[in-house]
């Protein structure tokens, strides 16, 4: 049911944010989550920053070919994961949202796995780093153009509609992909069909090194909204807590019927674009070093300690369980070991047709199997 007292506008001049610099509460309405909620949301960003350095690192020490940074991104990534319903919804996600996925509930040996091509990805490693899915959970496996996933989120809510589950499609995406046609083919059929999808713009100002002034002359993403008639939101997504909120009113609106909605989170990315990229070429170190005072963790952090929510003790705990997990993950995902060579020929159809099972066979017998 959408509740009568509605509590976010959309298209609001500044982003919609809830907890200020300082940690303190500026919501026009009572906090209502309860500890538990409060000390999940900061444990799972906690979670996703030390599994970004993790990925680097292995990049770094040549276990794996490529990283893309999602630090910075949190508080829009981890306020999903807790706002939807996890594994009966569905989640679009793009390259830059492990963190989301691990909060989701994705295990970390199934990242790893993908990230190092072990028998331990349940995509059998198909795909280079950064391209985690999961089947039980929902999460469609993703691919690397940027918007292409967009229509296939619509078409998977289009279902639920005509099917009538009561699910709800959330599809992520950065904001050089809101330049694709595929995104406007996407967006504008969900419109038009009412189908039940939210699309979440993790805007963190950068198409690699393409600032969002070169990409549209648009005042912000949100306002995109109006051509296709649905509410767009402007958030600020570096706020776990405006995040959380938004996100759930949206999806409510949008789980009862009423149509899709676009959220822009305003983010920014503390890493380069990816491994593979120098940040340093077209991003001023100030204005890198003005984010990261704005870091969503230090200023979730400040807002539980003024709650008495968060010790220094509870920190180092968190962080120690959490590393623990990590590292046991990653012992799990290398120990399965890499995928056989010949699964390439694996899953190219249901069933494999003469050219995969002969040349699965010219390849065995070249590598004397
Ligand atoms: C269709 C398509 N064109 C180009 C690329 C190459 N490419 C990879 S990431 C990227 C920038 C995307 O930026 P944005 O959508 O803002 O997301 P961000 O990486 O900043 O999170 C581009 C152009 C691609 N993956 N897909």
């Amino acid at each position: 049911m959408i509740k009568d007292t509605q509590r976010f506008e959309p298209f609001t001049r500044d982003p919609i944010a809830l907890v200020n610099e300082h940690g303190e509460w500026v919501g026009p309405f009572d906090l209502d989550l309860d500890e538990e909620q409060l000390r999940a949301l900061y444990r799972d960003m906690v979670a996703a920053r030390l599994l970004d350095e993790r990925l680097l690192l292995l990049q770094r020490s040549g276990k794996t070919s490529f990283a893309m940074e999602a630090a910075g991104h949190e508080g829009i990534q981890i306020a999903i994961a807790h706002t939807v319903k996890r594994g009966f919804d569905w989640l679009f996600p793009y390259y830059r949202d492990h963190g989301m996925l691990l909060a989701l509930g994705v295990p970390a040996v199934e990242i790893f796995g993908e990230t190092l091509a072990t028998r331990a990805d349940p995509a059998k490693g198909r795909q280079m780093p950064n391209h985690p899915g999961s089947k039980p959970l929902n999460a469609f496996t993703v691919a690397s153009p940027i918007a292409s996933h967009i229509p296939p989120a619509t078409g998977a809510a289009i279902s639920a509609k005509i099917q009538n589950t009561g699910q709800v499609v959330v599809t992520t995406f950065g904001d050089g992909a809101t330049s694709e046609g595929d995104w406007h083919a996407g967006v504008n059929f969900a419109s038009a069909q009412g189908a039940p999808v939210v699309f979440v713009v993790e805007n963190n100002r950068y198409a690699i090194s393409v600032d969002l002034q070169k990409q549209t002359g648009s005042e912000n993403l949100a306002v995109k909204a109006k051509a296709y008639g649905m509410p767009g939101y402007y958030l600020d997504g570096m706020d776990v807590l405006a995040s959380y909120y938004v996100m759930q009113e949206v999806i409510e609106r949008t789980r009862a019927g009423a149509g899709p909605a676009l959220v822009e989170a305003v983010v920014y990315r503390y890493g380069p674009h990816s491994s593979a990229d120098d940040d340093r070429l077209y991003r001023p170190k100030e204005e890198v070093e003005h984010w990261k005072q704005r870091d969503p963790l230090e200023r979730f952090r400040r807002f539980l300690e003024r709650q008495e929510l968060w010790t220094p003790e509870w920190e180092a705990e968190l962080r120690e369980a959490a590393e623990a997990e990590l590292a046991r993950a990653l012992e799990e995902a290398e120990a399965a070991g890499p995928v056989p060579e010949a699964w390439m020929f694996d899953d190219v159809y249901a069933e494999p047709l003469w050219p995969q099972i002969e040349q699965r066979r010219l390849l065995e017998e070249e590598l004397g199997a």
